[in-house]
């Protein structure tokens, strides 16, 4: 059986493969159901609204012959455009081989190596490297401009496809120093060359044999997935083949080629705001969707825009891909719909291989659209800039929404051109215009509301075809809300918190320092409590400019959670940790996780390490309270002993070493607390290494609850909030939300 399926797919092979391949015409193809073409036999390529030609097997001519289609031979043997080249390469030859455009590359990279920045994004069946060129001012880093990916040769035979992307880089190479529209373009934008994705198809039809896949066997007897089918979008759904020795082949599964996993993860990675994929030939400018013509892209307007804005440099016609043929899986609708990139393929010339002397001129006009599209991207880049608003406690309002419109890059827009909208607990939209702050800044007010509400909003934009952001934001208008400042360093410890303030359903922000930088003592004020977690690190803990604002915050009457197993380790000999946080260091490394104690008159228990809890709590500081603090929570060994532990430490018993070390001062503990001008609980761990769910939610509630500012602390607060009012003039947004809260706690 097995030998005679082997003969079978032998049969198959050269029936399908080896059989001579003619290139066909047919024309007004709209009387036919083109889709009715079977794809296994045909390689529906090249087309014209008027007319496609087809590249046809045998059989394939003969079930157009049975099925009453009418067609014309162009080319008998597809092999006899190719065979005048093969010869040529060795010579020197227009088109560029594989290791021509390498070192070419890498030339141009030699050359222009600040403006230039060469990688390897991935690497082929037969091991070639696929290289990615791009040019940008400081090429190394991913700056704020927008991205644009011009790619050549998906498809083996179509050289010319590599042409146009090199004639771009060099373009731009050599324009950077003479022409300044050139270097304006360079210095902002980050632009993307992969000039030949399928090496190893190109090697294949440039040398052996005509080609259109690339050459991965597919394990029963024939070579190559069409990889222009192989994107992950809609994949296989239409004009693609399952039949492995087709010409358009769509591979085992979506992405299942080196080839087309190398541009996905550029893509996923740069977030091109544009891309074309050059192809032949047609002349022909195509854009999403391609999977179906019965759907308009959302971009449609803007897509179509761009491609007749090109076509009036190269002369080709723009339709949308599936016009004539519907095909799925190809690299435009996967960027398209997967990145948001404004997708375009270019099908160049008019015949396969344009005749040596006719590359130059392709190149020069397409280059020109190349360069156009290049500069109207600049025009839909980040339209909007827009902070969301957080939940507050403030009922008064307004609430703000600030804007920052980029006009450079969107010179069509103009303020009546965008506008807010809001609803209130589900209510009906009510809109908002949005009021002159600066050149670039505006705001849109929503009026105060009642504690309880939830408020709905977004931005519409008119004019630009593409959203500013994400869409739709909501904020609470809340009784409490809690400040999480994650200051562990980049690591993602305060998720722990994150995650246990939302089972407990309490309104809270997370201000990152790392990123956001310190935070000003008059943004804690406007919050209930502050959560301040460090982590597990143990060198910048609390540093001196993070000392003073949570000085001034303590001292103006704040209430505030800190907590990482390091912040005695590190900083327990200034006066911040003595007077402040009430707390004597004892030492580093308590060696139990247990801890119990009280608060609130409820018992605690938990442990810190393992469970589902962060296991980063390897050095928890052994600590006791001083100045007026309270001890309350202890480390306990399984008898109930305080710092007592069997297991030995460098030859020490640790029973032994932390009993000595805790001698003479109160016992050594885990937890601190405070009730006098401020509040403050300080844990000589981190909060995020508590092993349960159930315990990081009970001691997280109690925390907060304890924490709840009093009469006293809120009068404070608000005197120093009516002093912020003076320095916060810059941020009247923060200063509303503060006076807001002060008010609405006296009701
Ligand atoms: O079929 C293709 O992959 C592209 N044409 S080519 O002749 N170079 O092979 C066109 C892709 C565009 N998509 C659709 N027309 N659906
Ligand atoms: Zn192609």
């Amino acid at each position: 059986m097995r030998k005679i399926l082997f003969i079978i797919g032998i049969f198959i092979f050269f029936y399908l493969n080896a059989s001579q391949k003619s290139i066909i015409i047919l024309r007004n193809l709209s009387k036919y159901n083109i889709l009715k073409i079977p794809v296994d036999y045909f390689t529906i390529t090249k087309y014209t609204p008027e007319y496609t030609t087809i590249i046809a097997t045998e059989k394939g001519l003969k079930w157009l012959k049975d099925n009453g289609f009418k067609y014309e031979v162009l080319v008998h043997d597809i092999e006899e455009l190719y065979i005048p080249y093969r010869t040529k390469f060795s010579e020197g030859s227009r088109y560029h081989t594989y290791n021509e455009v390498v070192n070419e590359l890498k030339s141009y990279h030699n050359n222009y190596p600040n403006i230039t920045h060469l990688e390897v994004i991935g690497t082929t069946y037969e091991g070639r490297k696929i290289y990615a060129l791009k040019i940008s001012d400081n090429p190394e880093v991913n700056e704020d401009e927008p991205a644009v990916l011009y790619m050549g040769l998906h498809h083996a035979r179509e050289w010319i496809s590599t042409e146009i992307p090199i004639a771009i880089i060099d373009k731009l190479l050599k324009g950077y120093n003479q022409d300044n529209e050139i270097k304006k373009l360079v210095n902002n934008r980050e632009i993307w060359v992969v000039p030949l994705l399928n090496p190893d198809g190109l090697e294949y039809s440039q040398f052996t044999a005509d080609w259109r896949k690339n050459r991965k066997p597919n394990g029963d007897g024939t070579f190559g997935v069409d990889l222009n089918r192989n994107y992950g979008y809609k994949w296989g759904l239409v004009g693609a083949s399952n039949y492995p020795g087709s010409g358009t082949y769509m591979g085992p599964s979506a992405f299942s080629e080196l080839e087309t996993k190398t541009i996905r993860d550029l893509a996923i990675r740069e977030k091109f705001i544009a891309s074309i994929s050059y192809h032949s030939y047609g002349q022909l400018i195509l854009y999403p969707w391609s999977y179906t013509s019965n759907k308009k892209a959302p971009d449609y307007e803007i897509l179509s825009d761009l491609a007749k804005g090109m076509s009036a440099f190269n002369g080709y016609k723009p339709i949308q891909s599936a016009g004539l043929y519907p095909a799925a899986g190809d690299s435009d609708d996967w960027l398209y719909s997967k990145c948001s990139t404004l997708s375009f393929t270019i099908e160049l010339g008019s015949t396969f291989v344009p005749p040596e002397g006719e590359v130059d001129s392709i190149c020069d006009k397409n280059v020109k659209a190349a360069l156009y599209l290049l500069k109207r991207v600049g025009n839909l880049w980040p339209v909007i800039k827009h902070k969301p608003l957080y939940s507050t406690v403030n009922t008064i309002g307004p609430y703000n929404v600030y804007v920052d419109i980029d006009f450079k890059h969107n010179p069509d827009l103009s303020i009546g051109s965008f506008k807010l909208f809001y609803r209130i607990n589900n209510g009906v939209y009510n809109s908002v215009d949005f009021e002159k702050i600066s050149d670039e800044r505006f705001v849109a007010k929503i009026p105060g509301q009642e504690f309880d509400t939830r408020i709905d909003y977004y931005i519409l934009l008119n004019n630009t075809i593409r959203s500013p952001e994400k869409g739709f934001y909501s904020f609470n208008i809340v009784r409490e809300n809690y400040l999480i400042v994650d200051d562990d360093k980049g690591k993602n410890y305060e998720t722990y918190v994150e995650a246990s303030l939302k089972r407990l359903n309490y309104a809270y922000q997370i201000y990152n320092i790392e990123k956001q930088g310190v935070p000003d003592a008059s943004l804690l004020r406007a919050f209930t409590a502050v959560i301040w977690i460090t982590g597990d690190d143990s060198t910048t803990t609390i540093t001196k400019e993070e000392e003073k604002i949570l000085k001034d915050y303590l001292e103006s009457g704040g209430s505030l959670l800190i907590s990482g197993q390091d912040i005695g380790y590190d900083i327990h000999s200034n006066e911040f940790y003595s007077k402040y946080l009430k707390a004597k260091y004892l030492n580093d490394n308590s060696r139990i996780s247990n801890i119990e104690g009280e608060l609130l008159s409820k018992k605690l228990n938990f442990r810190i390490t393992g469970g589902v809890g962060a296991s980063n709590q390897r050095y928890p500081d052994v600590i006791t309270a001083i100045n007026g603090g309270k001890l309350f929570l202890r480390y306990v060994n399984k008898r109930g002993e305080n710092g007592i532990t069997a297991s030995s430490y460098n030859g020490e018993k640790i029973s032994e070493l932390n009993f000595k070390r805790s001698v003479g001062t109160d016992n050594g503990g885990a937890g601190i607390y405070f009730i006098g001008k401020y509040k403050l609980i300080y844990l000589g761990f981190g909060i995020e290494g508590i092993k349960t769910k159930d315990k990081i939610d009970e001691f997280l509630k109690l925390s907060l609850e304890f924490l709840e500012p009093d009469k006293r602390q809120l009068e404070m607060l608000k005197k120093a909030i009516f002093k912020d009012k003076a320095i916060i003039k810059r941020d009247i947004e923060t200063y509303k939300m503060l006076v807001g809260r002060i008010y609405s706690m006296e009701e």
